[in-house]
């Protein structure tokens, strides 16, 4: 099912396997100008936009767009209680990770009465997306709400599509989610006018106490292409988080590694999309060859199998025959994985080898599935080769490091003809002046009045 490449001859250099490997993109730029349009009239009309855009995407138009707390309850109630006790250990061990994230300010002192100070501050106010229709993912909303509540942000809003079988509110998962998590904003609104409405903020008209949403400050959370193309377009007004592209498991095995286990892995993620990559990189042709054996057979057994099929035999998945490990980490970091799993001997040294991953798993009982739920990492991850200059989502993403200049008078002194000079070569005098005004030795320009 996977196309062979053989590297057993040699390894060309990053760029030339790089081009080698190839990935699926969507084409987020050819539907800015569509989304475009939605945003400004979500800017200019606020909730009766959302509103009727929600009757023409979804099908629906909500009661209230703002999801009464009640509901969140009540979803929260219905949820299965194995789903219930999942989530919670999902949460959980997630909060653990996150919490051990935090940043301490850090004070440098540079002179004598120089300090400068770098304050971690969290962003004030996050919207989370949560998509639905297809991809209902209670997951993803903990592992965007834990990493924000975490680094202390105050203000959580989800927002989610209004679906018609649920009467115009998301999906129940999602409201238990966010109940479960303690956030208790959530607005039913979906697509390109959710993140207009996160951006700029609207009041609900048509609930009976005209309740406002306060503009956010930063929207993270996957989303289809109307979804990033929002956000690309409004990035700078909001920050965002990076685009979330197909998803993509590479794993670099070795003769010891179980071809069940291996076919499995690669399967769990071409589940998720018939354009997500499944790359098995390998000093073993033969257990190549079991691999592909096991996936036919494990494929068979699945639910989504036409989706999977199409994602492994697509030219985005493939296997990859290497001399040795050494050649297998020159592939897997030219690649860059958003997953990659390591099932080799010695696993964690040829992990610790690795540089360019979103996520790492080692050895034989670490699939991403693990990660995906409930392993405590985040799964919000570099796709598309992003990882070889971007992480994944963390208590960082909601952070800002503030610089905290605090200067006394013989520190300023001290290094005053030095700032002075820098001021004058870059031909700026007024910045010099501004420091030569402390010691009454300023400068007059001729000419300049
Ligand atoms: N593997 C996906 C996340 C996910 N898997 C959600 C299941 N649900 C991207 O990392
Ligand atoms: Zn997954």
């Amino acid at each position: 099912m996977l196309t062979r490449s053989d590297l057993r001859g040699g390894v060309p250099g990053p760029a030339e396997l790089r081009a080698m490997l190839p990935r699926a993109e969507m084409n987020v730029d050819a539907v800015v100008e569509k989304v475009r349009p939605i945003l400004d009239d979500v800017r200019d009309r606020g909730v009766d936009a959302v509103l009727e855009y929600g009757e023409r995407f979804d099908g629906v138009r909500s009661e209230s767009v703002r999801v009464p707390t009640t509901a969140l309850h009540e979803a929260l109630e219905g949820v299965d209680p194995q789903v219930r006790a999942a989530l919670e250990t999902s949460i959980e061990r997630a909060r653990a990770v996150h919490a051990d994230q935090r940043r301490t300010d850090s004070t440098t002192q540079v002179v004598p009465g120089g300090t400068v100070t770098e304050r971690w501050v969290p962003v004030s106010r996050v919207g989370l997306y949560a998509p639905g229709g297809l991809a209902v993912y209670p997951s993803s909303v903990v592992m965007n709400v834990v990493p924000a509540q975490a680094a202390g942000v105050e203000g959580l809003v989800v927002c989610s599509p209004p679906q018609r079988e649920f009467g115009g509110r998301p999906h129940p998962l999602i409201l238990a989610a966010a109940a479960l998590l303690g956030v208790d904003e959530v607005w039913a609104v979906g697509g390109a006018q959710a993140v207009a409405l996160l951006a700029y903020g609207g009041v609900d008209t048509e609930a009976a106490d005209g309740v406002l949403l306060e503009p956010v400050d930063m929207v993270t959370g996957p989303g289809n292409v109307y979804v990033t193309a929002a956000k690309r377009t409004l990035r700078g007004r909001i920050g965002i988080d990076s685009e979330a592209g197909t998803t993509e498991i590479a794993i670099l095995a070795d003769a010891t590694a179980d071809p069940i286990h291996v076919a499995a892995d690669l399967i769990s993620q071409a589940e998720h999309d018939p354009a997500a990559a499944s790359v098995l990189v390998t000093t073993s042709p033969e257990l190549a060859d079991a691999v592909d054996a096991e996936l036919v057979t494990q494929v068979g057994t699945t639910k989504h199998d036409e989706r999977i099929r199409t994602a492994l035999s697509g030219p985005q998945s493939g296997t990859i025959l290497v001399a040795d490990l050494d050649a297998g980490v020159r592939v897997v970091d030219a690649y860059a994985a958003e997953h990659l799993e390591i099932q080799t001997a010695e696993a964690s040294a040829v992990a610790a080898r690795v540089r360019n991953a979103g996520a790492i798993f080692v050895g034989p009982h670490s699939p991403v599935s693990l990660g995906d739920y409930c392993a405590g990492s985040n799964h919000v991850l570099p796709t598309g080769g992003c990882a070889r200059h971007s992480s994944g989502l963390s208590v960082q993403t909601f952070l800002r490091g503030i610089h905290v200049v605090d200067y006394s008078a013989d520190a300023l002194r001290e290094v005053a003809d030095r700032v002075v000079a820098l001021a004058e070569a870059e031909d700026l005098p007024a910045h010099g002046q501004a420091v030569a005004a402390r010691f009454g030795t300023r400068r007059s320009y001729p000419g300049t009045g």
